[in-house]
Order: structure tokens, then sequence, then C-alpha cells
């Protein structure tokens, strides 16, 4: 075909920029798309887009994190992953659009995307060096794929002239082209194809079938349809892949021990009205908080615990050796600090583990080791007061979440639990080192992250129903909700309507001053818009204090407050 002579047509050589911008995409998607897959070797965490993530998720400033979780809750991970997604979009389509002027363009911003890529990645806590396979896979795919589309894309023409760059052809173009398509050179044969569909209305000449000029964009769309569909088949085959070898199955095999020392029996009454959040939080419904993009897989088996730093002796433990020790069962309100007034980051849940106490007490602290801190597989911190955890409080390492073993997100196959912390000082999950060292010393996690490096859970409650702008009919309505004041233990919780004077709600019996408490309060609801509030008064007499304190940096308070409106019965 590098013999055909054109009509007299100017064929620009020109490439529209959105067509690059297009292809862009194409070739980033299938890039992310077989990365997952080379993942499957190495661990979903070297993905680039978990990896990258991961560190967004790092170095992102604390008021960010507030508001991701204030908006999106807890579907901040999906929010940020999708937001990367589309910034990644953006790049590429920039990428590619200049790419069609020349493919330096396209070179140069993959490989920059992927030196990215395989940074985060290397830099991610407990990577090894073939962390750099999927972004490097990436790199190779995309540029591959942004090649084969950049040399499928159609030119523009412009009205009559003579042309002859049908000459462009080259040995090389029949490549990756060729079998997707009969013609051997497909940009070229676009570039004849749409001087004839201009000038000679198709008029073949050398015996080849003349291409419309709508075929030439249409074959182009198809190459990046196919590329993009290649992408997700890819992707969706790693993310599959992954999660056969997740730890579900392992963890499914895991027989918990029988406790030495069991739960208290619930008492009866509990769960006394619909729309009342449960006293026991089901595990499917415990909130979940973490930095974790994709959820660390802990074999029981290749698991180990390390007590180190101050202490007189170290310890090392095997799942194994854990099963053997004497574990206790117990109720206890997990919170969280970004739990805002009226938020249900918060749930309550029976917890069987081994007392941190004991560990501890073996391994001997050091004078001056005032913190422990506790380090999971994927190398968050959190820093506990080593006094609160040895002052005889139920702190645990538990491997047991209301009868079954921790689901995998939430910790499995070991975590530590902490009466009256909120969890970001406390709850580490997929834990594997406990480290004996002082505040002084050690900034955990969120504290450079402008979070308090102590964080007692503050006294708190909530109204669960009636809802928000909840439409009531007059008569007797069931006020309902929540209180905790976490190892003090909450002694009163009281209902002031329409800013009128406090009355006592009835408080719901709890195991435990480790858990929240159920109130309820019977309100004759007369018609109108109603404001109804609710305060607890913990063991001590302490009022929950009515200022209002943002959950950065040690935590939310203020009075919940519900208006709702209330009909003629
Ligand atoms: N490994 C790890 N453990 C973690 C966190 C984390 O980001 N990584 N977040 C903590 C925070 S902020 C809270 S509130 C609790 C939440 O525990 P849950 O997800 O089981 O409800 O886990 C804590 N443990
Ligand atoms: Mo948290």
């Amino acid at each position: 075909m590098t013999t055909e002579t054109a009509a007299p047509t100017t064929v620009t050589g020109r490439r529209p920029a959105r067509w690059g911008a297009l292809a862009g995409v194409a070739a980033a998607a299938t890039g992310l798309g077989v990365a997952e897959l080379a993942a499957v070797l190495t661990g979903p965490r070297s993905a680039p887009v978990v990896a990258v993530g991961g560190v967004v998720v790092d170095h992102v400033p604390a008021a960010v994190k507030d508001a991701a979780i204030a908006v999106f809750g807890v579907h901040d991970k999906t929010a940020l992953i999708v937001g990367t997604m589309l910034l990644l979009a953006l790049a590429a389509a920039g990428v590619g659009a200049l790419a069609v002027r020349s493919l330096g363009y396209a070179v140069g911003g993959t490989a920059l995307f992927g030196a990215i890529g395989v940074a985060a990645a290397l830099t991610r806590p407990g990577a090894d060096a073939a962390w750099a396979l999927p972004s490097l896979t990436a790199v190779a795919w995309s540029l591959a794929a942004g090649w084969f589309l950049l040399r499928r894309l159609p030119e523009t023409v412009h009205g009559a002239a003579s042309a002859t760059n049908a000459d462009a052809t080259s040995a090389s173009d029949a490549g990756p082209g060729a079998a997707a398509a009969p013609a051997t050179d497909a940009r070229s044969a676009t570039v004849v194809t749409e001087a004839r569909a201009t000038t000679v209305g198709g008029s073949a000449s050398g015996g080849r079938a003349a291409w419309p000029d709508s075929e030439g964009r249409r074959r182009f769309l198809r190459s990046a349809g196919l590329v993009v569909a290649g992408a997700a088949v890819a992707g969706y085959a790693g993310r599959w892949l992954s999660t056969r070898l997740s730890v579900s199955e392992v963890r499914a095999a895991v027989t918990l021990p029988v406790p030495v020392n069991a739960a208290p029996a619930l008492p009866s009454g509990l769960d006394p009205v619909p729309d009342l959040a449960t006293y026991v939080t089901k595990n499917r419904d415990f909130y979940r908080i973490d930095t974790a993009l994709s959820v660390p897989q802990v074999d029981p088996e290749s698991w180990g615990l390390r007590i180190h730093g101050r202490v007189e002796r170290e310890i090392t433990i095997s799942w194994a050796d854990l099963l053997k020790r004497p574990m206790v069962e117990r109720y206890v309100t997990l919170a969280c600090v970004s739990n805002e007034v009226g938020g249900d980051l918060i749930g309550n849940a029976r917890w069987l583990g081994v007392p941190v106490k004991d560990l501890l007490d073996e391994a001997g602290p050091l004078d001056g080791a005032d913190q422990v801190v506790s380090r999971s597989v994927d190398g968050w911190t959190c820093g506990t007061p080593t006094e609160i955890l040895r002052d005889g409080r139920d702190a645990l390492l538990a491997i047991g979440m209301n009868g079954e073993p921790l689901p995998v997100e939430h910790g499995f196959p070991v975590r530590m639990v902490v009466p009256g912390l909120y969890g970001y000082v406390s709850a580490c999950k997929w834990i594997t080192e406990i480290e004996l060292t002082s505040f002084a010393d050690f900034d955990a996690y969120w504290v450079p992250r402008g979070w308090s490096a102590k964080g007692p859970i503050k006294t708190q409650s909530r109204i669960d129903t009636p809802r928000r702008n909840a439409a009531l009919a007059a008569g007797a309505v069931t006020v309902a909700g929540v209180a905790w004041a976490q190892h003090v233990g909450v002694a009163a919780v009281e209902v002031s309507v329409d800013d009128g004077p406090w009355a006592p709600a009835t408080l719901h019996a709890s195991v435990s001053k480790d858990t929240w408490c159920q109130w309820t309060y019977a309100w004759e609801a007369t018609p109108g818009e109603h404001t109804l509030r609710v305060r607890a008064t913990d063991a001590t007499g302490a009022v929950q204090t009515e200022a209002e304190a943002p959950v950065a940096p040690d935590g939310a308070t203020g009075w919940h407050t519900v208006k709702v409106q209330v009909n003629d019965g």
C-alpha cells in the first residue's frame, strides 16, 4: 500500500488530541488492570493504586481525613480509590493528548507514573523488592497499549490538495495492529481512506477497499474498547485470585478455645425498642476504621507477636502459644475518636482473648517504659499508656469477636481491645509487635498527624429514635438511645424537650462499666416542631459537657440534639 497515490487532498498529519486522550485513558486502565494480576504474586498492597493510595492515606492532613470520614463515613476508602482513579484518568488523558504530537510524552508520562507507583510500593511497610513488579508491569503494558492505540488514530483531513504522505507506512506498522484488523497499517490506511472519502467518493485504487471516514474512527474506538475490556478482565481476575488467596478459609477453620472466664450473662430487657442500636453489635454491622486500603491477610500459622523494647525479657509468641494461654471473654464497647456527636463509629462486642496485663508482667516493663506501642503487620502503630494496660482493666489481646474468630477486616488473627480508650490509641488490628518505650521517645501513627497522644473516651450519649427530622404522630413516643462512659460507667441519662428542664430517662442494665448502655424516655408529644436533647452523667457524678468540641485532637463533645415534627394524632 505504500505505492498508493492518494487523491488530491490535504492530510494534515495531525491527529486530534481528544483521541489521544482516549488512548491515554485506555492505556492507563490496561496497565492498572494487568498490575492487579501481577499483584497476585506480590500481595494486594503492592498494586500501584493501593500502594499510592496508602501513601496518600499516610500523608493526608488530619483535617482532610476528618472531612473524608465526615462526608463518606466508613466508605472513605472507596472514595479515595475512586478519587485516585479519576485523577489518574485525567492525567492519562493529558499525557495521551500530548502523545499525538510525540510519543516521547507517552514514554515520559508513563515512566513518571510508573516511578511513583514503584516508589510508593517499595516504601510501604513490609515491602520487599518484588513489590516493584506490579508497577513495572503496568508501565510495560500501558506503553504497549498506548503505542498500539496511537498508531491506529485516524488523522484529520482538510479540503482538496495533493497529499502523498500515505507512504508513512513502514514494515514495523504491521505490528500489534495486524492481529486486530485486516489492514496492515491502520493509521495510514485510514489517512488514505479519509482522503478518498472526501474527494473521490471512495473509489479505491490499488485493489484495496476504501474505508469510509467513520470507519477509521470506529476501528480505533473498537481497539480502545478492547483494550479497556482487557483491562477490566485482568483487574477482576487479579482481584478474584487475590481473594482466593485470602485468609477467609483459614479463618473459617479456626476453632476458638473455651474461655476460663466467660463473659457475664446478658441482662433481660435489652433492646427494648426497634430503631435503637442493639446492645451487642453484630460483626457485620460493626463500624470499621483503619488506614488499610487492602485488608491485611495474615495466616495464623505464620503469625507471631514480639514483645520487646524496654523490658526485662523479650518474648515471642506464636499462634499455637497464644491458644494455649488462658482466655477470658468480655463485652467491651469500642469507639473511634472520629465519631461525631450523634455518630455511629462505635460498637459493642464480646471479645475473647488473653489479658494484655499477663503478657506485660511476663516481659517485665523497665522503669520509664510509660508507653506500649502496638504495631500492625502493615506498619500502623498506636501508643497506649503502660499504666492503663496494667491497672487491672480487661485489656485483651483478642482473637474472638461475638463468638467467631475476628473478622479479617477487624484484625484477624489478633488485635488489641482496651476498655476506655479510643481505638486509635489502643485497638491495634493485625497486631504483630508490642514495644515498650516512652511517650517522650516515640509518636505513634496519628500523633504527628495532629491527634492527641492520649485518648481516653469522652462521656457521650446519643438519640437513636426518633431520627432527625422524623414526622411523628402526637401522643406517646418512646425516645431511645445509647450512652457511654467506658470504664467509668454511666450513672444517669436525662432528656430535655425544647430546652425545658432535664428529665431522667430509664437506664437499661448493661453488663459492666466497660460497655455502653441503652436508655428510653417516655414522651407525650404535642403537635408542632420539637427539639430533643440528651446528656449523660458518669459514675463519678460528672455531667457530660455541653461545650462543643470537634473530633480532633481528642474526641468530640457536646449534647446530641434532634429536631422532630409532630403532627396532630
Ligand atoms: N492496624 C490498624 N489497626 C487499627 C487502625 C488502623 O488504622 N490500623 N485503626 C484504629 C482505629 S482509629 C479504630 S477506631 C479501631 C477500629 O476498629 P474496628 O475497625 O474493628 O471497628 O481500630 C484501630 N486499629
Ligand atoms: Mo478511630
